[in-house]
């Protein structure tokens, strides 16, 4: 894929900041946005050489402020190709019943109201040249429940039923849907979800070869790079290491 614009949300860390590296080839324009903006300027200047990189700080949790990014995008990196909807997190890992409500809110806000902003915004766009891609980043959590993923898998399971019902909408158009849906890989996640604990988030991944953010990143570089013709409408994948346990069953004493 070469010429083409990239809108990353993001793209501060993890798979964010290495689909900013695979898709800085020759002649590819990219749209790098994060809270951080330290981390987005370093890749900036890692990134010169190969692409144009324009960054944005942006909190997709503010409606108005992703308007005025996305209005007051320069006139080169104006027609957004592909959209990588991957800003998000999960806060916590306690029962519904003990979770701060806070921690739920700010979920909500981020991995579906911020996704549904960036998406709206940039759409009509889209559908108006007839072509574009919108990659979303679910969870194999939409789909798989565990203890403690309450509202993270809630969140996730919008993201996944949002893009199947986007692709309904743009039947008739060449804009793609795609929902990717990683199992556990090795970035700030764990990081984040236990708030600065780093000793509790290196025991997420301690004796297993987790997913790495470049492998969601060539994943999603195989999904953009089908021909057009082509809607990859979901793709779940997982480390080896990880798979499904058997349903737990709570027995008298
Ligand atoms: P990281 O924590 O490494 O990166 C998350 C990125 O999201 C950062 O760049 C962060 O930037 C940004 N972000 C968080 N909140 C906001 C916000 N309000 N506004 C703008 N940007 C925000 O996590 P991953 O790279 O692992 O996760 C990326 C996506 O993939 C998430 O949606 C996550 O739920 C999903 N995912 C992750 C999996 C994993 O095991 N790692 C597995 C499945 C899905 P900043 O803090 O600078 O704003
Ligand atoms: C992140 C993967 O299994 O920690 O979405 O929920 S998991």
């Amino acid at each position: 894929m070469k010429g083409k614009t990239f809108f990353i949300t993001g793209a501060s860390a993890g798979f964010g900041a290495a689909c900013a590296s695979i898709f800085a080839e020759t002649g590819n324009r990219l749209v790098l946005t994060a809270r951080r903006s330290d981390p987005l300027l370093a890749l900036q200047r890692e990134l010169a050489e190969k692409a144009e990189v324009h960054v944005m700080s942006l909190d997709v949790r503010d409606r108005q402020a992703v308007a005025r990014a996305v209005e007051s995008l320069p006139a080169p990196f104006r027609d957004i190709d592909v959209l990588i909807n991957n800003a998000g997190l999960a806060l916590g890992l306690e029962p519904a019943h003990k979770v701060d409500l806070d921690d739920w809110e700010t979920m909500v806000d981020t991995n579906i109201k911020g996704l549904m902003y960036c998406t709206r915004l940039i759409l009509p766009g889209m559908v108006e040249r007839n072509r574009g891609h919108i990659i979303n980043l679910g969870s194999v959590a939409g789909s798989w429940p565990y203890p403690g993923g309450n509202a993270y898998g809630g969140t996730k399971a919008f993201v996944e039923q949002f893009s199947l019902n986007l692709r309904c909408d743009l039947l008739g158009t060449r804009v793609r849907v795609t929902c990717i849906q990683p199992g556990m890989a090795e970035t700030e996640f764990s990081k984040v979800r236990f708030k600065g604990d780093d000793k509790k988030a290196a025991q997420v991944y301690s004796g297993t070869e987790a997913l790495t953010a470049e492998d969601i990143a060539e994943t999603i570089h195989w999904v953009v790079n089908r021909p057009e013709h082509v809607n990859i409408n979901t793709l779940e994948l997982m480390s080896v290491d990880q798979a499904w346990g058997p349903f737990a069953i709570h027995r008298k004493k």
